[in-house]
């Protein structure tokens, strides 16, 4: 039977895009209910050809829902979704809220879509999106020769801090070409239009910010590897859409480039762009607005000291996309 699918943060950047999804895919939707805050009632969103308006979200929005496709912040998904759940919901997450909590899985399901069945919290948790870009092409990898450690480091587009980040690089992109004032509305703590940041999230131990910690904490819960070693620099670039990433990857036994080449042409959600002869390589105005993972640049990683046990790629995938709403509504189909 068609379901009652309801999106917590349905104006928002990956509200939008999870709407859009459920139309694409087919989704079995007899009714939509788009949540959003109190500001946005009298708005609409657009489904299947019509203007669905937009309600507050409060507790009892949530009466009759199967399902909840989330994509608001930690505190309001903190605040609601167990409400929902206790009202008989399933809840796929996008915030960070839940994410860690043993009782509630994190999913890639090109992965782990295994763990989707236990959800006793009737929670499930999408994961951060440039650990999704990050381990869809990594993955592959890990079952022919055993994921050790990753050193990684992302270029973050603007629109992972939502739409206000997006609104806000088109505005300094306009402003950097034309002249005007900067302003101060930005959710960046810089310019990002001509510039790079260097941190994303807030700063935590060892000097390491929140984004760059949910790729060792998020990354060991989904490959079920408690011990994989991460160290990542995040870095927000002034790119509309699609987070790209260069990894350099450690196994426990060798793997050549044409191997991993090879793994990651029959990989589930990737797309292998490797031609350097040609200068064909993975780049987010390529990736956005698809599902895939793209992975190219695939190499040695000169500097292992074994030589052969170490490589080194590059990827890029639409961060709205597979690293938010795409996957999410992947994990809804498995709840079906
Ligand atoms: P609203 O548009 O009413 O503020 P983005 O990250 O792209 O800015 O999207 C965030 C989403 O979360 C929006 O849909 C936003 O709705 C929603 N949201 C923000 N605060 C709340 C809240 N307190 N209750 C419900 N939804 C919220
Ligand atoms: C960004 N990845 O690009 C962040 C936003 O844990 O889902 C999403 C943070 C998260 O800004």
């Amino acid at each position: 039977a068609d379901k009652t699918v309801a999106i917590l943060g349905a104006t928002g950047v990956v509200g939008t895009q999870m709407i859009q999804c459920l139309e694409e895919r087919n989704f079995p939707v007899g009714k939509l209910v788009p949540l959003a805050s109190a500001r946005s009632v009298g708005k609409t969103v657009s489904f299947n050809g019509e203007d669905v308006p937009v309600v507050e979200a409060t507790p009892d929005a949530f009466e009759g829902a199967d399902i909840v496709l989330g994509a608001a912040g930690d505190a309001t998904a903190k605040a609601l979704l167990p409400e929902a759940a206790k009202r008989g919901a399933v809840c796929v997450d996008n915030s960070h809220a839940f994410r860690l909590d043993p009782d509630v899985p994190l999913v890639i399901p090109e992965i782990n879509a295994a763990d989707i069945a236990n959800h006793p919290r009737n929670i499930i948790a999408n994961p951060n999106c440039a650990t999704i870009i990050g381990l869809v092409p990594t993955w592959p990898l890990h079952k022919l020769a055993g994921l050790r450690r990753l050193i990684v480091s992302t270029y973050q587009a603007a629109s992972g801090a939502g739409m206000p980040g997006l609104t806000e690089l088109k505005r300094e992109m306009s402003v950097v070409a034309n002249g005007g004032e900067m302003g101060d509305t930005s959710p960046f703590a810089y310019q990002l239009a001509a510039n790079l940041i260097p941190q994303i999230g807030s700063f935590k131990d060892e000097g390491y910010t929140s984004e760059e910690w949910k790729m060792q904490n998020e990354g060991r819960k989904i490959m079920h590897l408690p011990e994989v070693r991460v160290n990542c620099t995040c870095v927000r670039v002034p790119v509309m859409r699609s987070h790209s990433e260069s990894i350099t990857a450690e196994f426990n036994r060798p793997i050549s480039p044409d191997e991993a080449r090879e793994a990651l042409a029959s990989a589930p959600g990737v797309k292998v762009v490797d031609d350097p002869a040609n200068l064909r390589y993975p780049m987010p105005l390529d990736t956005s607005d698809q599902d895939l993972v793209y992975v190219g640049r695939i190499r040695r990683d000169l500097s292992a000291p074994d030589g052969v046990n170490s490589l080194t790629f590059w990827c890029c995938g639409d961060q709205i996309r597979k690293g938010a709403a795409t996957n999410a509504v992947q994990i809804a189909e498995y709840l079906l």
